[in-house]
């Protein structure tokens, strides 16, 4: 009998005896003594049937667990076959707690490790242990780095739910553990989140909130008939929040910075860095924050938690995630400004040319063109299209009209403006929502198309071939949309 099938045979009676591991596992015994065998490590890696770990040098079966796991399936399935310490090191819950090691873990114990194999290295875990668990109201485009766009039901509300504010990542979400002892290099003085919190709650810096839309610069990059490499998005990756914290100027003037450069640099806990022009800081209707609060609660980790820079009305890229340390600077910093990823190149350059592009004769995105997105059409029993979306503009720029049409643009209906019409209309950080009502009675529509002006008379052009660039950047061009229709199946034809 191979070393599999014992395993497979013992475990299943262990199987029907915890059919609810969670609740049962403190009143089933430990497998005898006489039953535990030795594995080798190359064993418990290589197991297919069952999901083997390995604990002090003990090895455990805990394929009847892994559903119930209270942190998810996905976060334990990474330590398959393998030691858990290195991965409770990211969670210390575990490792100091008796609950865990003595009836959660002990009753799964089917063996010991070969002691040639006892304490051989610990792989090194993967670095998204700890990344946040996601709400399944995102579409995740990919978990690792975490990159996941807000749905329609999501876009529904003005203010997006935290859960479901699209999540941009470019590496693990870096871990604050002790609650506002986070400290910021703020201009070579060491500040903590704590101490930025009380000089506001005092009233020695005024704590402003912002409501502002963010959008990535790849937002609708998937839309581009031409494919650009990058991650795939749909028009979700866009979210409205209202965010909490003190002005970068009225911390520049606390602290009495003297520094000099025309560029703010921020960098985060996980090397992004980016810079955003001084003036943009400098000036009071700039609303350049550091926050600490989004939707009236700590920030959550996936969006920055403790502290994050909010731009207003600039691409999302420039928003830094957990801020470590901000300065003045004469130059923009990273690659992150002088490369290729945000900057919008010629629609000629391909993937094959761009190796020769001078790539400083060009800027780094900052603000975002007008866009607008359709996000529900259905043409009622009355005969009439009911239509929803919403639009936005880089800069603060105030959205002027939204136009839909039902004939592919030949003729075209202004829409009503919603919730964000009334924002000052140079500092409407925040989208605006719009409604239509069309009789098509007469009309064969399957699909509507929208665009939008801003308070700068912008419009969106209406293919994305023109505006197409290698980084699938600033996909504005007019959104287009199936229409759906309600049910008209007549049920008094059976009555
Ligand atoms: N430190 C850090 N900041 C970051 C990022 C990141 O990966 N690391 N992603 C940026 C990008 S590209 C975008 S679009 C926004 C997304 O913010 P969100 O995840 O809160 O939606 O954060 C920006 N700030
Ligand atoms: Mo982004």
């Amino acid at each position: 009998m191979s070393p599999a099938l014992v395993i497979g045979g013992s475990m299943g009676m262990m199987l029907t005896m915890r059919n609810d591991p969670l609740n049962d596992v403190a009143m089933s015994e430990p497998e005898e003594a006489s039953k535990m065998r030795e594995f080798s490590l190359e064993e418990v890696k290589s197991s297919k049937r069952k999901i083997l770990v390995i604990y002090k040098n003990d090895v455990f079966d805990i394929t009847s667990f892994v559903n119930a796991h209270p942190g998810g399936k996905d976060k334990i399935m990474l330590a398959k076959g393998s030691f858990v310490e290195p991965y409770w090191s990211y969670y210390p819950q575990h490792t100091n707690n008796k609950y865990v090691v003595d009836s959660v873990l002990k009753p799964m114990k089917i063996g010991t490790l070969k002691e040639s194999d006892r304490d051989s290295a610990p792989p090194a875990p993967n670095p998204y242990v700890s990344d946040p668990v996601r709400s399944h109201s995102l579409r995740i485009i990919t978990p690792t780095p975490c990159n996941a766009e807000t749905t329609s039901e999501g876009l529904e509300n003005w203010l997006t739910d935290s859960d479901d504010f699209y999540v941009r990542n470019h590496g693990p979400v870096p871990l604050a553990s002790e609650k506002d002892s986070w400290s910021i290099n703020l201009f070579s003085s060491p500040l903590k989140v704590s101490e930025i919190k009380s000089l506001a709650k005092s009233g020695k810096l005024s704590e402003i909130s912002v409501t502002a839309t963010m959008q990535c610069g790849g937002n609708r990059r998937g839309y581009y008939r031409k494919k650009a490499n990058g991650t795939q998005w749909g028009h979700g990756a866009i979210s409205n929040a209202r965010w909490k914290g003190v002005r970068v100027r009225d911390l520049m003037e606390h602290l009495d910075v003297k520094e000099e450069g025309k560029w703010l640099n921020a960098l985060s806990e996980d090397g992004t860095l980016v810079s955003i022009p001084r003036h943009k800081v400098e000036d009071v209707n700039g609303d350049v924050i550091l926050a600490y609060e989004m939707n009236g609660e700590d920030i959550p980790r996936d969006h920055g938690y403790p502290v994050r820079l909010v731009v207003p009305g600039y691409v999302g890229v420039r928003n830094v995630k957990w801020v470590k340390k901000v300065w003045f600077g004469e130059e923009v910093s990273s690659m992150w400004q002088t490369g290729l990823a945000y900057k919008i190149l010629p629609t000629d350059v391909d993937s094959k040319k761009v190796e020769k592009v001078d790539l400083s004769k060009y800027k780094g995105m900052m603000e975002m063109p007008v866009t607008s997105v359709i996000r529900k059409a259905v043409v009622g029993k009355d005969g009439v299209l009911r239509c929803e979306g919403f639009a936005w503009s880089g800069g603060g720029r105030g959205i002027h009209r939204v136009d839909i049409s039902v004939d592919g643009g030949s003729s075209w209906h202004c829409v009503d403006l919603k919730e964000g019409k009334d924002q000052p209309p140079h500092k409407a950080w925040a989208w605006t929502f719009w409604e239509a009502e069309v009789d098509v009675k007469d009309v064969n529509v399957e699909e509507v198309v929208v665009k939008a002006v801003d308070v700068a008379g912008n419009s969106q052009p209406s293919e994305g071939k023109d505006i197409w660039n290698v980084r699938g950047l600033g996909n504005n061009s007019w959104h287009y949309k199936r229409i759906d229709r309600e049910d008209d199946w007549d049920n008094s034809r059976f009555g």
